[in-house]
């Protein structure tokens, strides 16, 4: 039986470099059935040529939020994943939201995938924020949200009133996630800190989008960032701090990777490219700082760039993921909820900025795939480890992330070495808001082709999206794997798969 498709004449790049030249990838039924030299063609299959450019994994984007009740001008379902595959991302796993009203879990779940389903370019699967652990939502609901659902991750604030749980509760919910192999992602900002902070500058009249960056500095991102790995060591619970943004944040998550501590990191596009300079207002806008609010914010220095990108290189980093939160700009309840009575007030502004489309460009850009070695700021194994074969293994996503047999056949064909380069501009991006905060930035290739599953969904020769809409399937996933540091024990007197901490009666 001759193969549905052969992708020939490219380079795959796999999680360990890129395989000598001359080998095919043969699709047979979605997946990867054989890569290899000379694959027999049948009357049937179709070929596809990559004129010798590289071949990456279809992106895995671990964090986006889509069609969020708390971001109603953001992308639905249908233009986020749209742009997704415009920029090489074959799957991504957004987030079903708890509000703190809610005592059980299930009709907002089934609301989420009502907003995604039939609408996806791509393939998809929740995350589900907690924003109020219950006793039935611990031991009744997480199981069942984990092996019935396959939704296998839940995230956690640190700040925001309406999302944030107390220390206790933290604890709580990590040792619940440990006993179901769930991955806890946190977002680890201290919000008294912040608050503190912002009551003091609204007084005083600082209330321009710029002082966002100075109400959420970086010693607010520390201080909870240390908490957050050790309540997690606490309860040998494994967890992946999300958005981190600088360098006290990554020393101590670095020293927790040290001692064997399963303490993964994500970081995101505008931490390594954006600077707060972008919160500033432009002349004929005084308003346009608006468009770099989110949440860390953006740091101020090169020195800050350098040391993220130094994360990116030496492991510190397990995944890179764009944090894709869309809001419109020009809209009273985009970004310009910010402005009470024709004053800007950063504090109202919804944080987060798009970056589902531009994410795999731009480090593929700095990549070895763009750049001589000695130029490069990663290598092509390390982009593809970050981008789609990490976040894969983490959350679970067992058919993803991989070019080998047996996967799904996600995957990028960029342009040919020297081509493909391009300016990142707003007029040329298929997500559903109307700025991007990475306007302007030149990156060194795009991708040509998006395939997923062995069809081609992205075809930038013909400036198109192939689709169709609805091809995306939902995935249930399976537990995550640990991808640094191992587990050890629980504390004395705790009890697998128990809440309470317990201590048997002693003497002394
Ligand atoms: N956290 C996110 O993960 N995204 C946008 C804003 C935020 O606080
Ligand atoms: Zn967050
Ligand atoms: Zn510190
Ligand atoms: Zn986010």
């Amino acid at each position: 039986m001759g193969l549905d498709t052969i992708v020939k004449n490219g380079l795959i790049v796999t999680e360990s470099g890129v395989l000598p030249a001359g080998q095919s990838i043969g699709v047979s039924k979605g997946k990867i059935s054989v890569i290899g030299y000379d694959l027999p063609e049948g009357p049937e299959t179709k070929i596809i040529d990559a004129e010798g450019a590289y071949i990456t994994p279809g992106g895995v984007d671990s964090h986006v939020h889509l069609s969020q009740r708390n971001a109603p001008t953001g992308d639905s379902w249908e233009t986020g994943t749209r742009s997704a595959i415009a920029g090489g991302t074959t799957t991504v796993l957004a987030f079903t939201s708890q509000t703190k009203e809610m005592t059980t879990l299930f009709p907002v779940l089934e609301e989420y995938h009502g907003k995604a389903r039939g609408q996806a370019y791509c393939d998809y699967g929740f995350h589900f924020i907690i924003t109020k652990p219950n006793e039935k939502i611990l031991k009744e609901e997480l199981p069942r949200i984990a092996k019935e659902e396959g939704i296998t991750s839940v995230k956690l604030y640190m700040t925001y009133e309406l999302y944030k749980l107390s220390d206790h509760e933290l604890l709580d919910t990590l040792l619940a996630c440990r006993a179901l192999g769930m991955t806890t992602m946190i977002h680890a900002e201290n919000g008294d800190m912040i608050q503190f902070l912002v009551k003091g500058l609204e007084r005083n009249g600082n209330t321009a989008p710029f002082f966002h960056a100075i109400a959420g500095p970086k010693i607010a991102e520390d201080e909870a960032s240390y908490r957050a790995i050790r309540l997690a060591e606490l309860v040998d619970a494994p967890i992946l701090l999300v958005h981190v943004s600088a360098d006290g944040a990554m020393k101590h998550i670095r020293d927790a990777q040290t001692k064997l501590l399963p303490v993964h990191a994500e970081t995101c596009p505008h931490y390594l490219f954006l600077l707060s300079d972008k919160l500033a207002n432009q002349e004929h806008d005084h308003f346009h700082g608006a468009k770099g609010v989110c949440s860390p914010p953006l740091r101020h220095n090169v020195e800050d760039l350098e040391a993220l990108w130094r994360g990116i290189a030496n492991g510190t980093f397990t995944v890179f993921s764009s944090d894709h939160a869309p809001t419109k700009y020009d809209h009273p309840q985009g970004k310009k909820a910010g402005i009470i009575n024709g004053i800007p007030k950063f504090s109202k502004i919804p944080k987060g900025i798009p970056g589902i489309e531009t994410r795999l460009s731009l480090l593929f850009s700095e990549s070895e795939g763009c750049l001589p070695k000695n130029q490069a700021r990663l290598s092509l194994a390390r982009f593809v480890q970050l981008t789609s074969g990490n976040p894969a293994r983490l959350y679970g996503l067992t058919q993803k992330g991989c070019i080998l047999p047996g996967y799904d056949a996600d995957l990028v064909i960029w342009h040919p070495q020297g081509k493909g380069g391009r300016v990142i501009s707003q007029d040329n991006l298929h997500h559903d808001v109307d700025y991007t905060p990475f306007e302007g930035i030149h990156v060194r290739n795009w991708p040509r082709y998006t395939i997923l599953r062995g069809e081609i969904v992205w075809n930038a020769d013909q400036n198109g999206i192939t689709g169709p809409k609805g091809v995306g399937n939902f995935i249930k996933r399976e537990n995550g794997r640990l991808l640094v540091g191992k587990l050890g024990q629980l504390p004395e007197g705790m009890v697998e798969g128990e809440r309470d901490f317990w201590l048997p009666k002693s003497d002394i």
